[in-house]
């Protein structure tokens, strides 16, 4: 069997599925404690570009959860990084960028996409697509807004005041720096395709905070554009953003095939708002791992309720585990999973 016959791939294509599909976002990190053991002493930067660390990495939570997915272990600004942009990742913060990224001559210097400057992601795609077999590996790239928010702040930002500044302040500037992320997005999906993924996430994470109207003038051309950019791969393509809620119908227009939903909008709200044979990913609550067990199946056995209208549905959290998260409880929360029926017996 290949991972095309696969729950998660038939489920990203609405196709009959005897069980339902599940991975977790940020599944491999810091709640695990085999991988605090392989990071002691590495780098992030340094453990996402050694293959041997990545394919190790993945694997963990394979091995231990039994998900239908792995995710490749990198980080949505590597493929900056491994093009040539002065940035870090530092321990506790996240993504910094050395010179942040808000003028003519600094989009001009992005450096441009260079497949030969990722080996080491096709390396590691290569050496996990082999040992995966039937289980799906997730290829994935930042979302242009999401990523230029890192350039534009500099580093993390709870209100993206400075992105937002530049994108409605110099409007050709910013959709200049998004075709050029589009280019390096686009090119990054296409590399882990062909070196073996199976399926593709774009991460817009901080959308959400856009309302509809700037997001379909200053975002959704350039998404759209990624995903036509890969149209040809076939391979099912999931897009997710936090805090999406009022922006899941021009989400679902962007070209995909599933949409990723956070837990804020329950399941049967979301299919309202996307097209007709999408399929939906999501959408427990990343703290109700943390919440007696008796809770988070109460809310997961719902969810997995409202998950048999949709042409295919697959099981996640609605945004990363969380650090502090019990892996025992994941593991339980993946046998609920696949444990429960897929039509209604009664
Ligand atoms: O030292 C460390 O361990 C750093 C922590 C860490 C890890 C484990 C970072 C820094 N990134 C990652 C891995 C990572 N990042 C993965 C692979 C692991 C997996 O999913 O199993 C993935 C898919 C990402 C994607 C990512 N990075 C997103 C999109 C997903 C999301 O959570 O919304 C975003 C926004 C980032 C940026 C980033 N990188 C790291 C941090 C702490 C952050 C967030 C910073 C912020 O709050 O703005």
């Amino acid at each position: 069997m290949s991972p095309r016959d696969g729950a998660l791939i038939r489920a990203a294509y609405g196709e009959h599925v005897d069980h339902v599909p599940v991975w977790f976002m940020r599944q491999a990190g810091r709640s695990l404690p085999e991988y605090r053991a392989i990071r002691e002493g590495i780098g992030m930067l340094e453990a996402c570009m050694r293959p041997e660390t990545v394919v190790e990495v993945t694997l963990q939570p394979v091995r231990r959860y039994g998900v239908d997915a792995a995710i490749l272990f990198s980080d949505i600004v590597l493929p900056l990084k491994a093009l040539g942009l002065d940035l870090d990742i530092v321990a506790g913060v996240g993504p910094v960028v050395a010179v942040p990224v808000r003028e003519q001559e600094q989009v001009s210097r992005l450096p441009e996409f260079d497949p030969n400057r990722l080996e080491f992601l096709q390396a590691a795609v290569r050496a996990l697509a082999d040992e995966l077999g039937d289980v799906a590996l997730i290829g994935f790239a930042g979302g242009p807004y999401t990523i230029a928010s890192y350039l534009v702040e500099g580093g993390p930002s709870r209100d993206h005041a400075r992105t937002k500044a530049l994108m409605r302040g110099a409007p050709e500037l910013w959709h200049e720096l998004m075709a050029r992320l589009v280019e390096i997005v686009a090119g990054t999906l296409r590399l882990q395709v062909r070196a073996g993924a199976s399926a593709v996430q774009l991460f817009d994470s901080w959308i959400g905070g856009l309302s509809p109207r700037d997001y379909r003038r200053y975002v959704l051309p350039h998404t759209q554009a990624v995903m036509a950019a890969i149209a040809d791969l076939n391979v099912p393509r999931i897009h997710f953003g936090v805090g999406t809620g009022e922006l899941l119908p021009d989400m679902a227009s962007a070209g995909v095939e599933v949409i990723g939903v956070d837990w804020r909008v329950p399941l049967d709200r979301a299919l309202g708002r996307i097209q007709s044979g999408q399929a939906v990913q999501g959408n427990v609550d990343p703290t109700l791992v943390l919440a007696p067990w008796e809770v988070l199946a109460a809310e997961a056995t719902e969810i997995l309720r409202l998950g048999r209208a949709a042409p295919g549905h697959i099981f996640n959290l609605g945004h990363g585990v969380l650090p502090s998260s019990d892996p025992d409880a994941l593991a339980r929360l993946v046998d609920l999973v696949h444990a429960f029926p897929v039509e209604d017996g009664g």
